[in-house]
């Protein structure tokens, strides 16, 4: 595979931006090499500046649910840039979205738009702080809810890619007053709660973890999540911001049938544009400034061009009929990966929840983060330049997660497996 334009660019990129990328986990650290430098994508392929093709499964790390440059959202972003990028005062397509999202996701009455899934995460937080009156927050290990300095406490995504224990420049008390517990682990959990009870503001959670791979909840975690909070007074806080209109159209809570205080989104409600959200109870938004004391701003948040094309994204994932389509494509791909790594005898444990898809090269099961790190991350690695040499671009790390959009047909879906099924054999 010839990447010497790629190489170029990532050399000069390096001169002037920090390792040569705006995101760490898209230096392709973890598996080795250069990572690839992107010309263009449409529909689920994309091409690299040398002329390579792939069939992109990790669609900007989600965003893309409806593929590249989908016509009709293409269509509302030039509609709407024509009308000014942006104006620092409301417009009617906030509204619009805002509306979507209420009726979509079932636990939110109010919400708020914002630029990043991050800043929805730092946001709820402190909403959460302020509601409560209380200072802690707990969080479960390898769970990523975004860079904020209180959420960098064993996290997943780039943190566990690159094996960062602990990030310097977070101060020791934030970081004192974030507590940690293994996900899908009751017993544990309960015991924290019952210690530090007076003091948790909120629990927050993944409700289908995506940044150490994927790893789903057991039967009874969210629920009894929601139960042990509601008994305590603490705030539920669902980080949807991977799971939102991706594992079904009201997100990972109207799948499992549990209801939330907060919500944060980001990804595809905008639909491949910077954005991020937070809502919830009318009675803890209501905090928010300027119709409370909490306060929180932002000059290109309610963006007219992000807004006006997550409004489109949207209204295309509300057609009868999407969801179900992605479920079967996400099942036959899945279950085509399962026996092309059955067939190479390759340990291989996969986990699946909607279009969200894990597969860790690992002989036990995977049930968080401890167990996810049990992976063969060197195995993951050939697997993915072998896939990459095949024409199919996953992840450039075993703690991130494969994702499908609307537009991989089951010919791109058997020229994976096909693929896989080659790669396997080489492992
Ligand atoms: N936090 C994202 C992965 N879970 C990575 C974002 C990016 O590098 O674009």
């Amino acid at each position: 595979m010839k990447t010497t334009k790629s190489r170029a660019l990532f050399n000069a990129a390096k001169k002037i931006i920090p390792g040569g990328v705006n995101s760490p986990v898209r230096a392709f650290k973890s598996v080795g090499g250069d990572p690839l430098f992107i010309k263009k994508g449409k529909g689920v392929i994309l091409e690299d500046v040398d002329g390579n093709y792939f069939v992109d499964y990790v669609l900007s790390w989600g965003p893309m649910i409806l593929g590249h440059a989908h016509p009709s959202v293409l269509k509302a972003i030039i509609k709407a840039a024509k009308r000014g990028s942006s104006y620092g005062a409301p417009c009617h397509d906030e509204t619009e979205l805002a509306r979507l999202i209420v009726q979509a996701v079932p636990s939110i009455e109010q919400v708020r738009l914002v630029n990043s899934g991050t800043e929805a995460v730092m946001s709820a937080i402190r909403l959460a702080r302020a509601f409560t009156k209380r200072d802690s927050i707990l969080k479960f290990e390898g769970c990523y809810h975004g860079h904020a300095d209180h959420m960098l406490v064993k996290a997943g995504s780039g943190i566990a890619t690159l094996g960062i224990p602990d990030t310097p420049g977070v101060p020791k008390a934030f970081a004192r007053q974030t507590l940690t517990a293994p996900y899908n682990d009751i017993i544990t959990t309960e015991k924290l709660i019952q210690k530090h009870a007076k003091d948790l503001a909120a629990i927050i959670v993944e409700p289908v973890a995506g940044n150490m791979g994927v790893v789903p909840p057991s039967d009874e975690f969210l629920p009894w999540l929601r139960m042990i909070t509601k008994k305590y007074g603490i705030l539920l806080i669902f980080d949807e911001v991977i799971t939102g209109f991706r594992v079904h159209f009201g997100g990972a809570q109207a799948r499992f049938k549990v209801m939330p205080d907060l919500t944060c989104l980001g990804k595809i409600i905008g639909g491949g544009l910077p954005i991020g959200a937070y809502g919830g109870r009318k009675d803890i938004m209501q905090m928010i400034a300027p119709a409370g004391p909490v306060y929180q701003a932002g000059t290109l948040s309610g963006n007219p061009v992000a807004v006006a094309a997550g409004i489109e994204t949207l209204r295309q994932l509300k057609k009868p009929g999407v969801y179900k389509e992605l479920e079967r494509k996400s099942k036959a791909i899945a279950e085509g990966l399962g026996e092309a790594a059955k067939e190479a005898r390759i340990p291989y444990y996969q986990t699946r929840v909607g279009a969200m898809l894990g597969g860790f090269f690992s002989g036990s099961p995977v049930t968080d983060f401890a167990s996810a790190k049990k992976s063969d991350t060197t195995k993951y690695a050939i697997f993915f330049h072998g896939m990459l040499r095949n024409g199919v671009y996953v992840a450039p790390s075993q703690f991130e997660a494969m994702l499908l959009s609307t537009a991989h047909s089951d010919s791109k879906i058997k020229h994976t497996i096909s693929a896989a099924r080659k790669v396997f054999k080489m492992l």
